[in-house]
């Protein structure tokens, strides 16, 4: 079922993280490990990789995984139990709940973290036999804007362009995305072009991100006013006859309404930049950038989508480059940029509520195709409920039973807390999953299923420029671990439809999903890929990665759509919107004054179950915090690199305080990443409000209105171990993976006394060096056993938090000399052992001394000189815009 491909040693796969989609040379080790290079022929990263990608190797260990199907027992104790007693219990519970109470009692909750073949079984069954649309996926928190919005302008769910335009545009906008940070290899291809072409970047974010350089435009917007800017630009290109009336009058339908909403929104410059919180010179050169630029690709992400106007806003963007026909050609277009590896395969298979299957919605002529194309026993007639609706149905007790797969919902789903409570209150909850342990396993599922995992599985994904690639396996199934379409199959055939899921490989179900994309479609439905429905076994493991539309006869792979129009709409036409008029969503008020934004650093992935197991990921941002404006740190009394409890209506969180100059006064901005598993209280989702987007029912995760508050505690410290170590409930906590061992960075209001007696017990029969301040409140010790250093305590007052850098790299060291030894208990480095400091570039393990002190020394003036000596940013690029602010800094304070 799984079989190897026949030459193991160099895998041809695709990257299990983002939606760049980035190709992989996997060459295994024949001891469950791999080493990880870029494909060079891969048209997505021609073989570069981001320090996500590159560290995947770091993460293919079996520790944390799920090995074994599990049953809950009598006594509320999970229990092993075979596949067949777990397949049985998962069939027979959804059967009895639907029997008791209908098919719209019970469903699946998946993911874009799932490949395309596991996607299309469990639709079909919910949807074609069970009879109801509640399947959802965590797209509906990622893509549903933009899905929605391609479809009101396009009438289907198309990016038109292609990452090559990148190549030829002269004028790259990005809007509310973080690219350097979150899609890396794309950025690093903007950065190329930049330098070789002079192609300019403008970016739209309430904050300065890593995504901007000193010679970009970037426009500061307020939070949420995107639908002001881009109507301003719509009116400022018709009033400056920048419109191209020719495509209008040809391809498009509405421009009138659309620009009278504009003009009532945005009438001028002037009125813009009011609205949007930008000074009018600002947005004065961004809308003549736009004017004079043909060549314009418009990139679009989690700022624009995750918003309780989120449609609006990708309509908004779509307007402008309908109304100018920049679509479909060499170098123009709007661009969604797909957050997960195949959010975009989710969306083909109609993965989400409110879809049927290969993009067809529900309609009564796709019903009637669908249920005919599948056997159907039962189709299901209408939209199902869309994620956030859903576990409101399941708090109130509406849904009885959930089938959860490939995705974290009680960090994810906004005010995530309350919605775990909600998952307790189940029937049946069923969980597929890589992991033992995640904060979705907290709500006791019923039945538990180890899911194949990155390496493991087999199939397709397809990335934000509708590329489908092969994902492959170069690992063996460990345990008893299948892929997630068997497992949905097995149940299927379990529920009594035996025929319709007797699947033997992926290769089967991708070609039956490729002939539904092609039935009844003369070339009406855009997604198409017909020409893929015939592959062999053999082809279909030897596929190269291909963009739909692929419609048999024709010349396979489309790679941008609309230059001439033919668009999906009744009347191929594009239909220019007139959106709602912005207005700040809910309201700030004296108990929270502020926006809580969130969002995602450069080194993890969401709630870190894999990135999380890197080491040299772990090390780029430690700890969960929270950034802000100086002048707002001053005013509240907080510290910088202190702690603060950030509340909103829905929950709180203890973060770490981080001054930052790119962030808007009354804005803060954490990380999503943090779970229940990696930290104490740093699970900031649940923070979030449910508020939805009308049309999409994305959830608006940037705009929560927050209060921020000091948090004091008497001591700070560090614990490094070799097996994993818990604190006592009281104390602030975040645990750091490290090369052989376990780090954790804490806070507490224990005396150093305390922490003595804790490190007695816990090093038990280890030699112990202890180094004791009692007056100055210091407290270190190592642990060694046969001359291995086992084991190190520190503990310090909270305003001086010992530093771990220098400790760290000689607790990976592991067997230590005698000068060494003495250096541990000082906390600074020794000789022959350099203390990195805080790691900046994640590809080599370089750190911010190293960097700093090659500066100083004149070792290096510039980012390229930085690169030759160290290797520091010379792999990935995404530590590039850190390095050239250091070099920047070190020329303005000479050494
Ligand atoms: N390192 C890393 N990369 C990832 C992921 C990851 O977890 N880690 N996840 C992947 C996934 S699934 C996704 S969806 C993508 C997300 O990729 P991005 O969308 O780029 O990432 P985010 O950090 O969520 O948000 C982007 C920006 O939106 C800004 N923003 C907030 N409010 C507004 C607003 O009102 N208007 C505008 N214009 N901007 C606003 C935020 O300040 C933030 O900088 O990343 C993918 N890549
Ligand atoms: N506040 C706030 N909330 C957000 C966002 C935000 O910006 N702000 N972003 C939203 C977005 S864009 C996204 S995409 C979501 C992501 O949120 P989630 O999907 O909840 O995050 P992950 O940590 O990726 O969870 C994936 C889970 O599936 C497991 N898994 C991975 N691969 C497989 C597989 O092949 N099979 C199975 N069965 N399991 C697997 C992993 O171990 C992990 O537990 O978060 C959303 N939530
Ligand atoms: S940009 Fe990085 S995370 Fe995204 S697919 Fe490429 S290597 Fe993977
Ligand atoms: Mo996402």
């Amino acid at each position: 079922m799984n079989a190897l491909p026949p030459h193991p040693l160099a895998v041809k796969t695709t990257c299990a993280y983002c939606g760049v989609g980035c190709g992989i040379l996997a060459s295994p080790d024949g001891r469950g490990g791999a080493s990880i290079a870029g494909d060079p022929a891969h048209p997505a990263n021609f073989g570069r990789l981001c320090s996500k990608g590159s560290a995947l190797g770091e993460t293919l260990g079996l520790e944390t995984r799920l090995l074994h199907p599990m049953l809950r027992d009598d006594d509320g104790a999970l229990k092993r139990a075979s596949w067949d007693v777990a397949l049985g219990a998962v069939a027979d519970g959804f059967a009895r709940v639907i029997a008791e109470h209908g098919p719209d009692s019970v469903a699946f909750y998946l993911s874009g973290q799932l490949l395309t073949e596991d996607y299309y079984v469990a639709n079909k069954l919910m949807k074609g036999f069970i009879g109801s649309a509640n399947v959802d996926t965590n797209s509906r928190l990622c893509m549903a804007s933009s899905v929605a919005g391609h479809r009101r302008a396009f009438g289907a769910d198309v990016v038109p362009g292609s990452y090559a335009d990148l190549d030829e545009a002269d004028l790259v906008v990005l809007v509310g995305s973080n690219a350097a940070w979150c899609h890396p290899v794309l950025y690093q291809r903007m950065l190329a072009n930049k330098r070789a072409r002079g192609t300019k970047i403008v970016v739209i974010d309430p904050r300065r991100t890593e995504s901007v350089e000193a010679d970009d435009l970037f426009l500061g917007l307020a939070p949420g006013m995107d639908v002001a800017l881009f109507s301003g630009l719509l009116v400022h290109l018709a009033d400056t006859l920048a419109l191209d009336y020719g495509y209008i009058d040809a391809h498009t339908a509405n421009l009138t309404e659309a620009l009278v909403r504009a003009r009532e929104i945005a009438p001028d410059i002037a009125a813009t930049a009011r609205a949007a919180g930008l000074a009018e010179s600002d947005v004065e050169i961004f809308f003549a950038l736009f004017r004079n630029t043909p060549k314009v690709v418009t990139c679009f992400s989690q700022g624009v989508n995750q918003s309780a106007q989120g449609t609006d806003k990708v309509n908004a963007i779509i307007n402008c480059h309908l109304a100018t026909g920049r679509i479909g050609k060499p170098g123009m277009g709007p661009f969604s940029l797909t957050g997960q590896p195949n959010a975009m395969g989710g969306r083909e298979v109609g993965g989400l509520a409110n879809q049927l299957a290969a993009q067809m919605d529900f309609t009564p002529d796709n019903i009637d195709r669908v249920g005919r194309f599948w056997r159907a026993s039962q189709m299901a007639q209408r939209d199902g409920l869309k994620a956030v609706q859903l576990f409101e149905a399941i708090a109130r007790g509406e849904i009885k039973a959930l089938w959860v797969m490939a995705t974290n919902p009680a960090v994810s789903l906004p005010r995530a807390g309350t919605m775990r409570e909600a998952l307790r209150q189940l029937e049946l909850l069923v969980i597929s999953e890589n992991v033992a342990g995640n904060d979705t396993l907290d709500a006791k599922p019923h039945v538990l299923l180890p899911a194949a995992a990155w390496g493991e599985k087999d199939g397709t994904v397809t990335n934000s420029e509708r590329r489908i690639s092969r994902q492959r396996a170069f690992l063996p199934l460990p345990g008893e671990a299948r892929p997630d379409w068997w497992i949905v199959a097995q149940v299927a055939l379990r529920m009594g439809f035996s025929h319709p899921f007797n699947y033997q490989s992926a290769a089967e179900i991708f070609r039956e999903h490729a002939a539904l994309s092609a039935f009844e479609n003369d070339g009406d439905r855009a997604f198409d890929i017909g020409a893929l429905a015939a592959l062999s076994d053999e082809a279909f493991n030897a596929m190269e990665p291909v963009q739909w539309p692929a419609r048999a006869g024709e010349a396979i792979g489309e790679p941008r759509l609309f230059a001439e129009g033919g668009f999906f709409t009744a009347d191929r036409r594009a239909l220019l919107i007139a959106p709602e008029k912005p207005s700040p969503h809910e309201a700030l008020s004296a108990e929270f004054p502020f926006r809580l934004n969130t969002g995602r650093v450069r080194d993890q992935w969401h709630s870190m179950t894999r990135s999380g197991l890197s080491p040299r990921l772990a090390a780029h941002r430690p700890e969960p915090f929270v950034e802000l404006h100086k002048n707002d740190v001053a005013n509240l009394g907080l510290v910088d690199g202190g702690l603060a409890r950030v509340t909103t209506a829905h929950g709180s969180v203890i973060l770490k305080v981080v001054v930052s100059d790119g962030q808007r006064p009354g804005s803060l901005f954490a990380p999503i990443h943090w779970s229940d598993a990696a930290a104490s209280s740093a699970r900031v989702g649940d923070l979030v409000a449910a508020i939805t987007d009308p049309l999409s029912g994305q959830p608006e995760a940037k705009a929560t209105p927050a209060a921020i508050a000091p948090v004091v505690f008497g001591t700070r410290g560090f614990a490094l171990t070799r097996t994993p170590l818990t604190l006592p409930s009281e104390s602030w906590w975040s645990r750091v993976t490290l090369q052989n061992g376990h780090g954790l960075l804490f806070a507490s209001n224990d005396a150093p006394a305390a922490w003595r007696a804790r490190a007695l017990e816990m090093f038990g029969t280890a030699e112990l060096a202890e180094y004791v301040d009692e007056p100055a409140g210091l407290y270190r010790a190592a642990a060694f056993l046969d001359g291995r250093l086992i084991g190190c305590l520190f503990i310090g007052p909270a305003a001086v938090a010992p530093q771990w850098d220098a400790v760290k790299a000689l607790f990976a060291e592991d067997l230590l000399d005698a000068a060494q030894r003495r250096a541990v208990l000082s906390g600074k480095s020794v000789a022959g052992l350099i203390d990195a400091g805080p790691m900046v570039c994640a590809c080599f393990g370089v750190g911010l001394n190293t960097i700093r002190a090659a500066l100083a020394r004149g070792e290096a003036t510039t980012v390229e000189q930085i690169g030759r000596r160290l290797r520091a940013g010379s792999n990935c690029g995404s530590c590039l815009p850190e390095l050239r602010r250091l070099v920047d800094a070190g020329i303005q304070q000479p050494a």
